[in-house]
């Protein structure tokens, strides 16, 4: 941002004209993603506008999610996302996705434990009476960027101690001889709600993707409904498409 005078573009109220120059100085590559913002006080002093002014334009940058803040470390021009491709050709879990472009994987575990089942989940899951259902949610995140919320249901007599999952669901069904050999994969466009951009690290109301996966075992039983939050500001899912007959 170097460290000369502010020279704000004219027209408006001052905070958009300070949320204009910075937005320009990025888009002319004065400064770069990962960049950090000078200090409040800093930018207020050499734009000759109020805190308040400065701060004003900053949250909505950061609401837009051109700047993200960082708690104790200050301001920064937002990283350049790089995006993930994800064929829609093959039924593979999140951990070998990541594993094969060579990205480590994480998880931040949101819920996980045995539950009395909702309806919706009686009849997805085929649940017999009284069969409890194993719930685990996770954040799933390379390194410190988070890529999805993944909220999935089973029934507990596939999944009877869902603590035993250490990292992979998938590597846990297939050590138990349960691995889903076949899957139905629904796609809708969503915008990402409150609690759900906070763990995603996205402003609230970006676009994401909303994944349903009901996956089957071979001898037809439905053995996983999972609903998932992916970024759209991450994700492409591409399908390779043949002339039909
Ligand atoms: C994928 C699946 C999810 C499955 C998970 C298992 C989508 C949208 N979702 O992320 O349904 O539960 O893989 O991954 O593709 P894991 O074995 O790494 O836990």
């Amino acid at each position: 941002f170097g460290d000369g005078p502010v020279v704000l573009p004219v027209g408006g109220p001052l905070y958009l004209q300070l949320k204009r120059w910075v937005e320009d100085a990025i888009k002319h590559g004065h400064i770069n993603p990962g960049d950090a913002l000078p200090s409040e006080r800093d930018l207020a002093q050499r734009a000759d506008v109020s805190r308040v002014t400065v701060r004003k334009a900053v949250q909505q940058l950061v609401n837009e999610g051109v700047l993200v803040q960082r708690h104790g470390s200050g301001t920064f021009v937002a990283p350049e996302t790089q995006r993930v491709e994800q064929s829609l050709s093959q039924l593979t879990s999140f951990t070998e996705d990541m594993a094969r472009r060579g990205m480590a994987v994480r998880a931040e575990w949101l819920e996980r434990g045995l539950y009395a089942s909702s309806p919706e989940e009686t009849i997805i899951l085929g649940l017999g009476s009284g069969e409890r259902v194993a719930r685990i949610s996770r954040l799933r995140l390379t390194g410190d960027m988070p890529l999805a919320i993944e909220r999935a249901s089973l029934s507990s007599a596939v999944l009877p101690d869902p603590m035993a999952i250490r990292d992979s669901l998938y590597k846990h069904l297939d050590l138990s001889g349960a691995r889903p050999v076949r899957a139905i994969q629904r796609i809708r466009a969503a915008n990402i709600s409150e609690d759900d951009a906070h763990l995603l690290q996205v402003p609230v109301g970006s676009a994401g993707l909303h994944i349903e996966r009901i996956s089957y075992l071979s001898t037809g039983r439905v053995i996983e409904f999972t609903r998932s939050i992916y970024r759209g500001d991450t994700y492409d899912f591409v399908a390779e498409l043949r002339l039909g007959d």
